[in-house]
């Protein structure tokens, strides 16, 4: 079977340090927590940022910032700017972290509205979708996929239709936000998304591991890491996204999967290093 990516979601945008003191904000956090995870066999890092007092931000400054300060640590990682940024961000505001420099060679296009628990809603009408896709394929930028359920794939394959989409396209299936995290659901988005397609699987919380296990089996790749769960264990915090890294490593050797490297993984995932 293919190599491996795992990537590491460091940080998100509503986890804080009251959740668990170890979620980064500082630019120095970030970096730390970007090589923990580096260090531990993470081909990507999936970026968000805050700023010190860990309110969420999309600010091009302290993206450019932080891709600059990982870099310097992890110089082969690749970073995957979140375009998705906070809940009740405007499309612009989100659109920021592509304007950094060099452009990113990766980068999130969320594809549907969903539901984010109690009142919340994370908004992606079919245009922002769509605007997303066209700015990134006139910038370069390889998207990852991000569905948070079945109809999401269709409107990344409507995205597709329209030509807004090179080949082969990658997605990350996102579970127990909206869709529940089950093998079966995730057998069912697997089964949706066109041949020669990659895909990632994440879940939330305690069901990170689980899914990860799942799609180390089926032959996709996995994202773990603070933005989707704090604990390495019932009960037990993780010190830091590399312990989490660490875990999906261990799972990966017991089912027979190698690690990709960073550079491994943009051939796999068909990425050209800026
Ligand atoms: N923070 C969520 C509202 C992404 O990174 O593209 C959106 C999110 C998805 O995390
Ligand atoms: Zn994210």
């Amino acid at each position: 079977m293919e190599k491996l990516i795992i990537a590491a979601a460091i940080c998100g945008a509503e986890v804080t340090k009251e959740n668990n003191p170890a979620v980064p904000y500082t630019v120095d956090e970030i970096v730390r927590e970007a090589k923990s995870a580096y260090d531990a066999g993470a081909a990507v890092i999936h970026l968000h940022v805050r700023e010190d007092d860990g309110t969420p931000t999309q600010s091009k400054d302290r993206f450019q910032e932080c891709v600059e300060a990982i870099l310097k640590v992890c110089p082969d990682v690749i970073i995957q700017p979140s375009t998705g940024g906070a809940l009740g961000m405007s499309d612009l505001e989100r659109l920021q972290s592509t304007e950094i420099v060099p452009t990113p060679e990766f980068a999130t296009l969320d594809c549907g509205t969903c539901n984010f628990g109690g009142d919340e809603i994370f908004v992606n009408t079919d245009n922002t979708i769509f605007n997303f896709a066209k700015i990134m394929k006139e910038r370069g930028i390889k998207p990852e996929l991000e569905c948070f359920d079945k109809g999401m794939i269709d409107i990344a394959l409507k995205a597709d239709k329209k030509g807004l989409l090179e080949h082969p396209m990658h997605f990350d299936f996102v579970l127990g936000v909206q869709m529940a995290a089950t093998l079966r659901d995730l057998a069912f988005c697997v089964g949706s998304i066109p041949p020669g397609s990659t895909w990632t699987a994440c879940a939330i919380g305690r069901f990170e591991f689980d899914i990860a296990a799942g799609a180390i089996i089926m032959g996709g790749h996995v994202r773990v890491g603070f933005e989707d769960n704090l604990y390495l264990e019932k009960g037990v915090l993780a010190k830091s996204n590399g312990e989490l890294v660490e875990k999906a490593v261990k799972l990966a050797k017991l089912l027979g999967r190698e690690i990709a490297t960073p550079d491994e993984a943009r051939k796999i995932l068909s990425i050209a290093k800026k």
